[in-house]
């Protein structure tokens, strides 16, 4: 047989994990990029499953007569349309879990960076100005005595509002589903738990219910001395209405780790001193990226090999025709 092995193709950017182990059980093609121009015509009879980390277009989907299988780097798939994978009876993975602790850290030091400004402490000292003019300004903002709303508490949300528990806050959440294993208080909906608290955590997967749905009122709601800080995509946040409630004083600060439009930051929001920016890099460590990595594979090994996904995403619950 010529390619005994499912072929697996990866267009474009991918976690050096993913392909260094993806040749001991696949024929992997690697396209340069998402155009489905670059697909020869073998290649496209042959391929069943994709490797994709971040935007999946749906005309690259659909080169493929025989695809199965398209795992994802990432536990957020918004980079792929999994109601049409569905439609086509093609299984979607993610990675869920394996990054719990690692982007919940991240959320909790971005949130620490934004109110205490420790980065740009940091870069006042690099600068020599410590020495030149003294102390660097007392921050006006602090973690203490805050309360915290969580948008989202999921895997990740939960993560975050158990590390914040040991700060002494209160907590609280909206999602659409109320939590029967916590004590925190729910809220039915975003307006009204950006109402009871000045910190709103945002870590809710984009997907169109979201879309925007931090948005001007929401911040009003926040208020005068409310802090942002989004983990989740940047598409949840109207990142106009965010700029202008940070410019004019609606909420006090903001710290980001996602954007609408990544790599690309808008000049308004990077000339404002109330932000922290980092460049999406919540769970960027080396061994939760392989943990990642290695949940890719081991979704793919698990569908060829057992004729199930270890971890499908829930609009794609199939079995492989084992027949
Ligand atoms: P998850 O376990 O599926 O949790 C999602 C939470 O969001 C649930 O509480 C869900 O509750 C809530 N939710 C979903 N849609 C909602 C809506 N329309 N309104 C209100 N609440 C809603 O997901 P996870 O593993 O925690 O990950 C969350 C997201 O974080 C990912 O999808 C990804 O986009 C993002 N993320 C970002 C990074 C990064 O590098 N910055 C890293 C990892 C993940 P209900 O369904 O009950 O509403
Ligand atoms: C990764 C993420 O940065 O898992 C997610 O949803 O946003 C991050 O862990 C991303 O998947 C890498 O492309």
């Amino acid at each position: 047989m010529a390619h005994p092995r499912p072929t697996v193709i990866v267009p474009g950017k991918m976690s050096q994990r993913v392909l260094d182990r993806l040749p001991e059980s696949f024929e992997l093609v690697w396209l340069a990029s998402s155009d489905p121009a670059l697909v020869t015509q073998d290649v496209a009879e042959r391929v069943s499953a994709i490797a994709v980390q971040g935007a999946l277009p749906t005309e690259l989907m659909d080169a493929f007569p025989k695809l199965e299988i398209i795992a994802n780097f990432g536990v957020g798939y918004d980079g792929v349309d999994a109601g049409h994978a569905a439609s086509r009876g093609i299984v979607v993975t993610n990675t869920p879990d394996v990054l719990n602790d690692e982007v919940a850290d991240t959320a909790v030091g971005l949130l620490l960076n934004t109110l205490r400004r420790l980065p740009v402490a940091e870069q006042y000292l690099r600068q020599g100005r410590w020495v030149k003019d003294g102390a660097f300004p007392l921050s006006p903002l602090t973690l203490r005595g805050r309360s915290v709303g969580l948008y989202g508490l999921g895997r990740i949300g939960l993560a975050i509002a158990r590390r914040l528990e040991a700060f002494g806050v209160s907590i609280a959440y909206h999602s659409r589903s109320r939590r029967d294993d916590v004590e925190y208080i729910h809220y039915p909906t975003l307006k009204a738990l950006a109402e009871a608290v000045d910190t709103l955590v945002v870590i809710v997967p984009g997907t169109e219910s979201t879309r925007a749905t931090v948005n001007g009122e929401v911040l009003s709601a926040l208020g005068k001395n409310g802090v942002l800080i989004n983990v989740g995509r940047g598409s949840t946040v109207d990142e106009n209405d965010l700029i202008a409630a940070l410019q004019n004083g609606v909420i006090a600060a903001a710290g980001l780790d996602v954007f609408e439009n990544e790599p690309h930051v808008p000049e308004a929001l990077m000339a404002l001193e109330n932000v922290s920016l980092l460049p999406h890099v919540a769970s960027a460590s080396e061994a939760t990226r392989n943990a990642m990595g290695n949940l890719v594979v081991d979704n793919l090994i698990a569908w060829f090999s057992k004729g199930e996904a270890l971890t499908p995403v829930p609009e794609t619950p199939f079995e492989r025709n084992k027949g």
